[in-house]
Order: C-alpha cells, then structure tokens, then sequence
C-alpha cells in the first residue's frame, strides 16, 4: 500500500500525488459503496490504482471544498480595498476556528507609508506572523513561498485584495476566475479546487473566506481566537469573558498596551455578533 495525497478530482476519477509522481486512481466498490465523501487534500491508501481508505482530516474547508488545510495565508490591505480592523478579526476567528495556522500578508504594501505599515505590524503581530507583500515588485513573495513547504496552503481574503495576483506570482499560472456553474441546466459543472505542487507543499487554486460566513455559536468559542491573551496570567474568574468582570488580565493588558486595543474592540464587537445570533 502507498499513502497518497488527493491533488485534483475528474469526474470519478482522483489524480493523487505520490512519492514516484502523479497517477490517477478510483475508489474500490467497497469504498464507493459506503458512499465515503472523498476530498481534494485527503490522505488516502492507494493499491494498485485504487484508493482502499481514506485517513481521518484533520479539518475540512467548505469554500473552497478541501480537507487538511495547514496553512491560510490572509491577504488584506490598508486602502484599494480600505482595512476593516473587523473584517480581518472575523477572518483570524473563522481561521482560527479550521485549526490552520494563519500567516497574515499586509497586500499592496507599496501604497502604504512605513508608518501605516509598522502600525499594521504592531497591531497584529501577536495574533499572526505578518509578511509585508507588493506582488508590483515581488517584495514578500519570496517570504511567502518559503512558507509553503511541507503544508496545505489557501490563499484568503476580502474581493481585490490581491489573491490572483498574488497566486500567479507564485506558482507562474493565471489563477481561476470563479465557480463555472450552470445552475438550472441539469448538469452540475461546479468545478472543484486543485492542489497546485508548490515549494515543497500545495497551494489550493481557488481561495477561501472571501464572504464573512462565521458560524459562531458561543462566547466561549470566542475567548479562545486570539492568540493575544491566551499566555496572559488568569483572570479572577475562570470562566471570565473579559467584558465587564473586575480583575481581568485581558482588560489590564490593553490598559498597559500589551495587548492592541484594536483588536480587543473587535473582540468584543465580535462578542456582540454572537450574543445577538
Ligand atoms: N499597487 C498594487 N496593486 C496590486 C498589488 N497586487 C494586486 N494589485 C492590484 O489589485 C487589483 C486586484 O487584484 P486581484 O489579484 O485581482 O485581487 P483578488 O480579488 O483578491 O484576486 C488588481 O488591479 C491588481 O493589479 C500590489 O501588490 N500592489
Ligand atoms: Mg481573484
Ligand atoms: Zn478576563
């Protein structure tokens, strides 16, 4: 048996990468039987040119379709489009929530002043690594790609920050221009994602959380999205939401600086968006 990645799907048909190369292999009866849901991005077990098992994910993506995501690579800007100290927020959480590592790319750094871009850095540096990119002059492109090896990467980001621009550079290759879909034709043409084989991991060819769809249940879900406070001393209370409780850590931190207020007003914006859910 070979353990192999699932790099693209065609029709029935799974095109795997494996340690002697790319093949193309179909689910035994057994497998097809069970109707067992088959992902771009599955680990699976190859015999012959037949996929006999699939390991269990460790996450799944739903837009775009793909499973064991390692790595998102936020893209956002300061204006073209303007930052929403909010929208990134809700992004990290949404991220944050797949359990992928995010890495958190300020796109179109050429317009931006040395000042805006240290204040962006200093602003998240604690809730993600930043890598200052300007796909004009390739600056951060290299930092990027460095990045990729050994993981499942998705580029990510709001509509014209930069991802097709950014994926071009990277892998030499016009990047897709939407879902072809004929909805009301009867044949299903949504296409799925492909791993695209990139400095020693994948890149996904279509990118994720362009819409803000966060399914957030609970607070509690919450308190555990932002790597800022999480190394902090505990607060009074163990089951603080550091709202209004006297002696949270969190607030003090902010009140000293150490944790960027920007980013415990989204907290807390945040917080209201899901107690009104
Ligand atoms: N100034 C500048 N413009 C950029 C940069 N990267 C992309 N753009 C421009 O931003 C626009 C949107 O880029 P695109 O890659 O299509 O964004 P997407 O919607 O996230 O895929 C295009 O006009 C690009 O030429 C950059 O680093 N600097
Ligand atoms: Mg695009
Ligand atoms: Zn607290």
């Amino acid at each position: 048996m070979t353990r192999a990645r699932i790099t693209s799907v065609l029709g029935a048909t799974f095109v795997v990468a494996t340690e002697a190369g790319a093949m193309e292999v179909r689910p035994r009866g057994a497998l097809r039987h069970a109707k067992q849901d088959i992902l771009v991005g599955d680990w699976v077990e190859i015999e012959q040119d037949h996929i006999v098992a699939v390991t269990a994910r460790k996450n799944r993506l739903q837009r775009p379709r793909v499973a064991n995501v390692d790595l998102v690579i936020l893209l956002t800007t300061l204006d073209h489009p303007a930052l929403s100290d909010l929208d990134v927020a809700r992004r990290l959480v949404a991220i944050e929530l797949t359990g992928a590592a995010p890495l958190l790319v300020l796109a179109k750094a050429d317009l931006a002043s040395a000042e805006e871009r240290q204040r962006f850095a200093s602003t998240y540096r604690q809730a993600a690594p930043v890598v200052e990119l300007s796909s004009l002059d390739g600056g951060g492109v290299e930092q990027i790609r460095s990045r990729l090896q050994g993981h499942v990467a998705v580029l990510a980001g709001a509509s014209g920050v930069g991802k097709s621009t950014l994926f071009t550079r990277l892998t030499g290759r016009p990047a897709r221009t939407g879902t072809l879909s004929s909805a009301g034709r009867g044949r299903h043409t949504t296409r799925w994602a492909e791993l695209v084989a990139l400095a020693g991991g994948f890149l996904v060819d279509t990118p994720g959380f362009e819409a803000l769809d966060l399914e957030l249940t609970e607070i509690r879900q919450l308190l555990s999205c932002f790597p800022e406070w999480q190394h902090l001393d505990p607060c009074r209370f163990r089951d603080c939401t550091h709202r209004l409780e006297p002696d949270c850590a969190v607030r003090q931190a902010v009140d000293q600086g150490r944790v960027p207020r920007v980013r415990y007003e989204s907290y807390l914006a945040l917080g209201e968006e899901v107690g009104k859910a």
